[in-house]
């Protein structure tokens, strides 16, 4: 691919998802992105977000992606999410115009919150805007210190962090608060959630930092 070639695709990805935000925003629908690597947990978050928000009293969605299939679309839809599910084929990445295409399969205005469980991945996501009004990055406790000063562009640019799978801290050597502090040095006004998705711990500190109040809607 040449340079002009390459500048066409992203001005094309930018216009879709300056489309996918004006079009979620005009149908009320609060948009998250979630990234983060293979296996973090983001799959088990949203499911208990999914519930959660649900038992407050708001129409939940999810889109799920993945290379084929569609495990994640069965999980969400068994939370109870209307969903939509994207399959990526061969790309390595999820981007603008696959969302849309969700997106249409999807009645918005039914929907107050719509969750996007972005492919695997702590490089590529960034890259590829998607028109969400938020991201959110997880990071499992697994994956030990210096991953955060490794690959800092979608850290710096994600301003909540969730550290997942707390309950393992007693069999690992890194504790939560050494990635809460990678993290911190490159994200100033970034914040740290600690997690244990599997059984639910942090889910409601986590659901009153994304300003849900649970008394209706957010
Ligand atoms: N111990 C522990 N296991 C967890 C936690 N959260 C998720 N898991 C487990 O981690 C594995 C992967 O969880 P998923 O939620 O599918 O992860 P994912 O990020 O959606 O995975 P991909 O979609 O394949 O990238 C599953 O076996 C989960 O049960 C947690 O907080 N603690
Ligand atoms: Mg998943």
């Amino acid at each position: 691919m040449d340079v002009t070639d390459h500048e066409e695709l992203l001005v094309r990805q930018i216009r879709h998802a300056d489309a996918n935000f004006h079009l979620l925003k005009a149908n009320g629908v609060r948009s998250i992105n979630v990234m983060g690597p293979v296996g973090c947990g983001k799959t088990t978050l949203m499911e208990r977000l999914i519930e959660r928000l649900i038992t407050c009293g708001l129409v939940v969605g999810a889109i799920a992606t993945a290379a084929t299939g569609d495990t994640d679309f069965q999980r969400f839809l068994t939370s109870g999410a209307i969903c939509a599910n994207i399959n990526t084929g061969g790309s390595g990445y999820l981007d603008a115009v696959s969302l849309s295409r969700a997106l249409s399969d999807l009645d918005l205005a039914a929907i107050d919150v719509l969750f996007i469980e972005n492919l695997p991945g702590i490089i590529s996501p960034v890259d590829y805007p998607l028109g969400t009004s938020e991201e959110i990055v997880v990071l499992p406790l697994t994956a030990g210190s210096g991953v955060v000063s490794s690959y800092p562009r979608i850290f710096a640019q994600t301003d909540l962090l969730i550290i997942n799978k707390i309950d393992l801290a007693s069999v690992l050597s890194t504790s939560p608060k050494t990635i809460a502090a990678e993290y911190a040095s490159v994200n100033l006004q970034g914040r740290s959630i600690l997690t244990d998705a599997l059984r639910g711990n942090g889910i409601s500190k986590l659901i009153e930092t994304l300003g849900f109040d649970c008394d209706g809607k957010w």
